[in-house]
């Protein structure tokens, strides 16, 4: 099987019942599946053949759906890029994947682009013979600077996806009744696995926005109903900036509200509950391993915490001398099961390095597991900043300041944020005068705008070991 037979229940099986709304336009299961067979015949027609990739460069809109499954009816490898991306980001990520085309609203530099401005809109329907497409082909890949180094392509499997949408949908009751509310991007695998995959599987409808506009949420609770709704932390903290009543009445329809990519502070879970009358679910994930751990649906919901392992998930806390931890003991969470990656894309040694013998990825997530078996996470073993939900490897922000002529040292690091959790601050050492207005214009012209320093602090040197390494824990209470 593959994730096409999975959405086949729904985009065959339930051919009239709404699948999809945005804005004024509103199609179902069966209109779907025709979009994207007439697209997956242009993909055929311009030479996309199985294993080939494409690059998708779009916030949430109806095309990034059609090619999305176009795709995955053709074997064909798509390559969701942050739309928040710039140039430099952009480039990295066509080097490494290699995609034969990149679908995006304007022209890209270097690279073949479909403008979905320019689609033709006469295609029939008729697909050549599709391939055959085995669970363990790859379906997508992911870039992510999770773990170590520069931003890495994580190859999720068929399988993959379809552990993940099995298992949410049974663990957290996703049906054919159900509304959901999407407006996380489709370019990570939050708003993608876990929110397309599992209501085009289960036959929910989805109401996708663009993008997340927290002041214009209550007018699409009011017209939509949700029952569903996927957050990260920061739009549940915007959405407490909502008043009592409205929050109450946003509340009535929706049956499971589920936070995850980042901590959720618990308490924004006691708010959120006093305003809205839910408690929020919390549950784990990453990239590399789509959900991971999830508090339960029936049961406690323990703040602070991100519950039990799904349904075929093993996991094991290793201390830092390599042994197993204990109740309470805090160590490196690995983990394996069927929906864990198995590479990233064309990095042999990285992919070696990030599983250890059993065939445990290490997932660089430091944990404690309580007596009752519920999974808290303490923390990242790298430095990894995270804002608003998004990633951010300091090291990339710190290459691209040394970049820099008037720059001679760099270190980036996390502060914490009542409203993004984090965000990045860079201390510098200037060659000579530095112009900080300059200097972060470059930056913002450079990089994502959740990667953009929200402070500079000059110094006259960085702290630094022994051997050299610069001290960020000495820099943190500089800012204190
Ligand atoms: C933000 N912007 C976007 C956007 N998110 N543009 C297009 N699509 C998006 N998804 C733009 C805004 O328009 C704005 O641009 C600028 O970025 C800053 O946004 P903001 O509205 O001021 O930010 P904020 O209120 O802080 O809210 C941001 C947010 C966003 C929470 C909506 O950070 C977000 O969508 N985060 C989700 C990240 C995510 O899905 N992570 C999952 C990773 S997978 P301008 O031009 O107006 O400045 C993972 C595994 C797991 O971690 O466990 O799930
Ligand atoms: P990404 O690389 O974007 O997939 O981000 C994955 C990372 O997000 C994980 O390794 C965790 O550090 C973090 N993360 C995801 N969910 C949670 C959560 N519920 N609480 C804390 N951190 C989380």
């Amino acid at each position: 099987m593959n994730i096409n037979d999975l959405f086949n229940l729904s985009l065959i099986d339930r051919a009239s019942k709404p699948a999809l709304l945005l804005g004024k336009t509103s199609l179902s299961f069966g209109e779907l599946d025709v979009r994207s067979s007439k697209t997956a015949k242009f993909l055929h027609s311009l030479g996309f053949s199985k294993g080939d990739r494409l690059g998708i460069y779009l916030e949430n809109c109806l095309e990034f759906v059609d090619f999305y499954l176009a795709c995955l009816k053709l074997g064909v490898i798509i390559v969701p890029i942050n739309i928040l991306y710039r140039d430099r980001e952009i480039s990295h990520i066509i080097n490494d994947a290699q995609p034969k085309a990149i679908l995006a609203k304007e022209k890209l530099g270097s690279v073949d682009t479909i403008l979905i401005d320019e689609l033709p809109d006469a295609i029939d329907s008729s697909i050549p013979a599709l391939p055959n497409i085995n669970g363990d082909d790859p379906a997508a890949i992911i870039y992510t600077s999770g773990t170590t180094g520069t931003s890495k392509g994580a190859v999720l499997s068929h399988h993959n996806f379809m552990a993940n949408t099995m298992n949410l949908n049974t663990c957290w009751k996703i049906t054919e009744d159900d509304r959901l509310l999407l407006g996380l991007p489709l370019f990570h695998v939050h708003g993608l696995a876990n929110g397309m995959h599992c209501a085009f599987t289960a036959g929910a409808t989805t109401k996708l926005l663009p993008k997340f506009e927290h002041q214009k949420l209550p007018a699409e609770f009011e017209s939509f109903h949700p029952t569903l709704f996927y957050g990260v932390p920061t739009v549940y903290v915007r959405m407490l900036d909502h008043p009592e009543t409205t929050a109450k009445k946003m509340g009535q329809s929706v049956r499971l509200f589920v936070s995850g990519s980042a901590p959720l502070p618990p308490q924004v879970m006691t708010d959120f509950k006093e305003k809205y009358g839910h408690t929020i679910l919390e549950r784990y994930g990453m990239t590399e391993t789509l959900m991971n751990i999830s508090n339960p649906y029936v049961g406690e919901r323990r703040p602070g915490t991100v519950g039990f392992p799904l349904p075929g998930l093993s996991a094991k806390i290793v201390k830092p001398d390599g042994s197993l931890a204990g109740t309470d003991e805090e160590g490196e969470l690995y983990l394996k099961g069927p929906n864990v990656f198995s590479k990233y894309w064309n990095r042999k040694e990285a992919t070696a390095a990030a599983f250890d013998k059993e065939g445990y990825f290490k997932t660089g997530d430091m944990a404690t597991i309580s007596e009752d078996g519920y999974y808290t996470l303490r923390g990242r073993k790298s430095d990894l900043i995270i804002s608003g939900g998004f990633n951010i490897y300091p090291r990339e922000i710190e290459e691209f300041l040394l970049e820099q002529d008037e720059i001679s040292e760099a270190a980036v690091v996390g502060v914490p944020d009542k409203v993004r959790g984090e965000l990045p601050v860079a201390f510098v050492v200037a060659n000579g005068q530095l112009d900080l207005a300059a200097l972060e214009d470059k930056c913002r012209k450079a990089l994502a705008s959740f990667k953009v320093p929200r402070k500079f602090v000059i110094k006259d040197s960085l702290p630094r070991t022994a051997l050299g390494k610069v001290q960020k824990h000495v820099l943190k209470t500089e800012l204190d």
